[in-house]
């Protein structure tokens, strides 16, 4: 940051008080993350400098001889890492992976069946202000009220009934395993094209610690800046057969230059999922979420499917006399970052909510572990059970300042 200090102190001025910001409070977003400082050097280096439309070998520019070979090794790596027949690492984000896999597979006004965002689908699985709602006939499944889990019967009979010619399945705020080999024959029952959208799960997918969709599924796609620790950015992987196709829509169908940084970024951050100590951190996140799901638990609160198997709980606050977003508004006061997020079946409107959604990937890459989930469970709690209290917050947030100070984001 020093040549930006001498050149730009404006700009330098928002970066100190961005980092001051990432080092002192506690990033409780399921989606984000902090990536290495290789990761970082990598996404800020040289590479930002060339264009390479096409792929490896096959450029539309001259030059391209050395983000060629970064863009070969980031693929290889991704090949290893969840044994993918092809992989495409240009998408620029989960939106743009996402629509390219409907551009290469689907036409206008064909069927989607996805997982309704009000259940914990995702914006680009068929929501009618997105691309996907609009261009494509969207059915939704969602979870049942019971146990708010996805009910695979009632996926098959909305199937059966609506034909959808592409079943997503994947989530954004869904805190329970998804079963990839039941969606593989319900697709097959129906003769749809199975996608998964793993990209909240992508790292525990990596370290086995989920559900594997890959064998199952014709294309996954996934953000690379989740669980997976890389940084913001997409890719996408299918069977063979679908590699063409796949790649023509990535580009020229709805992008043109890829971000070679970002191509050099991911690979530098495949490098690190391919090492022992990655499933350890994978470990570690699903070991911390299930501790903030016992806590919250025995401090009462009602968490969504009564718990979670993955990096994420959702907490329901319709009990607690308090919104989603007035938490998050608090929380954030006390220095303590979460979503605003609908439960299933939510009475309140989106911007509003009746939850918030919290995840483990970020406080787990400082080093945080069980003893500090259950000091995050008393934070987080006195602040939202004292919601009028301005001393609470004050008294909240220098304890998540001592705590932040003990697990640094760049030590
Ligand atoms: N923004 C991502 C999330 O928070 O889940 C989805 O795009």
């Amino acid at each position: 940051m020093n040549t930006i200090q001498m050149q730009d102190r404006e700009a330098a001025g928002i970066f100190a008080r961005e980092l001051e910001r990432q080092r002192y409070k506690l990033n409780l977003i399921a989606s984000e993350n902090y990536v290495s400082p290789a990761v970082l050097e990598a996404q800020a280096s040289i590479m930002t400098n060339k264009y390479a439309e096409g792929y490896p070998g096959a450029r539309w520019y001259h030059g391209c001889e050395h983000v060629d070979e970064i863009e070969k090794l980031a693929l290889s790596r991704a090949k290893a890492i969840f044994d993918a027949e092809h992989v495409n690492v240009q998408p620029h984000s989960g939106a743009q992976a996402n629509l390219a896999v409907y551009y290469a597979l689907l036409e206008e006004h064909d069927t989607i069946l996805a997982m309704h965002i009000n259940h914990g689908g995702h914006l680009t699985h068929g929501t009618k202000q997105n691309f996907s709602g609009r261009w494509y006939k969207a059915v939704f499944y969602g979870v049942s009220i019971a146990a708010e889990t996805i009910d695979m019967e009632e996926v098959g009979s909305i199937a059966l009934k609506s034909r959808p010619k592409l079943i997503v399945a994947g989530a954004s705020a869904y805190p329970r395993a998804i079963d990839f080999k039941a969606f593989r024959e319900v697709a097959d029952e129906v003769g749809a094209y199975l996608v998964t959208d793993i990209a909240h799960i992508a790292g525990l997918v990596a370290a086995g610690l989920h559900n594997d969709p890959v064998p199952y599924a014709d294309v996954v796609t996934t953000t690379t800046h989740k669980t997976l620790r890389g940084p913001r950015g997409a890719m996408i992987m299918c069977r063979e057969k679908y590699a063409k196709a796949i790649d023509r829509a990535v580009f020229p169908g709805v992008q043109s230059g890829p971000f070679m940084h970002t191509i050099a970024a991911k690979a530098v951050a495949f490098g690190e999922a391919l090492k022992p100590e990655f499933r350890d951190y994978q470990a570690q996140i699903l070991a911390n979420a299930g501790r903030l799901a016992k806590g919250f638990a025995a401090e009462r609160f009602r968490l969504v499917s009564g718990g979670t198997d993955n990096h994420l709980i959702l907490i329901d606050l319709t009990g607690e006399g308090i919104t989603g977003v007035e938490a998050a508004d608090i929380l954030n006061e006390a220095g303590i970052i979460v979503n605003k997020n609908s439960i299933p079946f939510d009475e309140k409107p989106p911007s509003v909510t009746s939850g918030i959604r919290i995840g483990t990937p970020a406080v787990t890459t400082r080093g945080m572990r069980e003893k500090e989930m259950d000091m995050l469970v008393g934070m987080v709690s006195r602040v939202i059970r004292n919601k009028s209290d301005e001393g609470i917050r004050q008294e909240v947030r220098r304890e998540v300042r001592n705590l932040c100070e003990k697990f640094p984001i760049y030590p």
